[in-house]
């Protein structure tokens, strides 16, 4: 039960700390803790800050999951932009086969939540105690997603061809979109004051933090794979992906082997995605508005504004600073900047 809360609520699964395998509840004993943001404790592995449900999915796959050459793997720190890199890959890869693009209703994106159709490896796949999911049913090419850094991936995910890509953000609008998803999370626990979380935001500790090096452990990987016979991590910029969206959609169908001809650019199929795949169009669906994860997380969470900037409406010079020279003093040794 979620601290402070009736007891004739039912607890949805993304508050339960208690459904934990021994092997897990062994480790995080040993593990660095911090408050977390929704959930009360969340624990430090591999240098990253995790949820204790994320904890479990984490050791799963890692010990279970066999990546093949075929796959593509979405990661992300949570609020980058994840649901639409999964919408937008999603109706790329199955465009010619399972699924062509329609505004008609007909495609299922109409009526399924971008994660329903796209799943977590630690979150929707291998986050049950003692199960390994049977993935025989995903047909090539497997399109999984992923918070996890890159460090905690599973090792067959870096040994084979498998493509990555990777979708950061800047991290004021990341800090923003997080702070509100998790409040509204937090079911009878009120709103938590955007100070503390900023200032545990700060230090790193969030889930998927700290974001500093969780965005530079995939650049970092983007650039030796540019030295690679084939790149195996894109590496992509939520505000690029809005300012410039079918030029990087069309990239994203070059680097995952099925570009667009040009019959289907003359179709105007490149824009159909993007409004297929558009905030407007995905936030106003019926299943979008009304539905849940079977979390237990409401679908409408994950649609708030979509916009670049938000942060303004919220952070005060001295925190825009702050961050500022944190991303300069962590990431721009490494030539990264926003
Ligand atoms: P997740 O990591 O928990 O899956 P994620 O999808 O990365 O969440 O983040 C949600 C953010 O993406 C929200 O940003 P905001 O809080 O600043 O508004 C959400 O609005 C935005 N988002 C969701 N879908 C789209 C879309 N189709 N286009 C642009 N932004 C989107």
């Amino acid at each position: 039960m979620a601290e402070g809360q009736p007891s004739s609520i039912i607890v949805p699964k993304y508050l339960q700390e208690d459904e934990l395998s021994e092997d897990v509840r062994d480790l995080i004993s040993t593990l660095p803790t911090d408050k977390g943001w929704f959930v009360n404790t969340i624990y430090q592995y591999q240098g990253f800050w995790h949820v204790p449900r994320q904890l479990q999915g984490l050791l799963n796959c890692q010990k279970h999951f066999k990546a093949q050459d075929t796959d593509i793997l979405l990661a992300t720190q949570p609020k980058s932009g994840t649901t639409w890199l999964k919408a937008l890959t999603f109706s790329l890869i199955n465009r010619k086969t399972k699924y062509p693009i329609t505004l008609n209703h007909d495609h299922p994106l109409f009526s399924n939540n971008p994660h329903a159709l796209v799943p977590f490896l630690e979150f929707d796949l291998f986050h049950v105690k003692d199960v390994v999911p049977d993935l025989s049913l995903f047909s090539s090419p497997r399109l999984f997603a992923t918070h996890l850094p890159y460090v905690s991936l599973p090792e067959s995910v870096k040994d084979s061809d498998c493509k990555i890509v990777y979708l950061c953000r800047d991290p004021k609008d990341t800090f923003i979109s997080l702070w509100h998803f998790s409040n509204s999370l937090r079911l009878f626990k009120g709103t938590n004051p955007l100070k503390d979380s900023f200032d545990q935001f700060c230090r790193g500790i969030n889930v998927g933090g700290p974001f500093w090096d969780h965005i530079l452990s995939y650049w970092k990987e983007s650039l030796l794979s540019l030295e690679k016979p084939k790149k195996k991590v894109m590496f992509l910029r939520y505000e690029e992906l809005k300012m410039n969206t079918s030029f990087i959609l069309k990239n994203l169908a070059e680097f995952l082997g099925c570009p667009f001809s040009k019959e289907e650019e003359d179709q105007g199929l490149v824009d159909d995605i993007l409004k297929l795949c558009s905030f407007e169009n995905l936030k106003n669906l019926e299943v979008n508005k009304n539905g849940k994860r079977p979390s237990g997380i409401a679908n409408k969470a994950y649609f708030r504004r979509g916009e670049i900037g938000d942060w303004k409406n919220h952070l005060t010079h001295e925190m825009v600073d702050q961050l500022n020279t944190i991303v300069e003093n962590k990431m721009g040794n490494f030539g990264f900047k926003f």
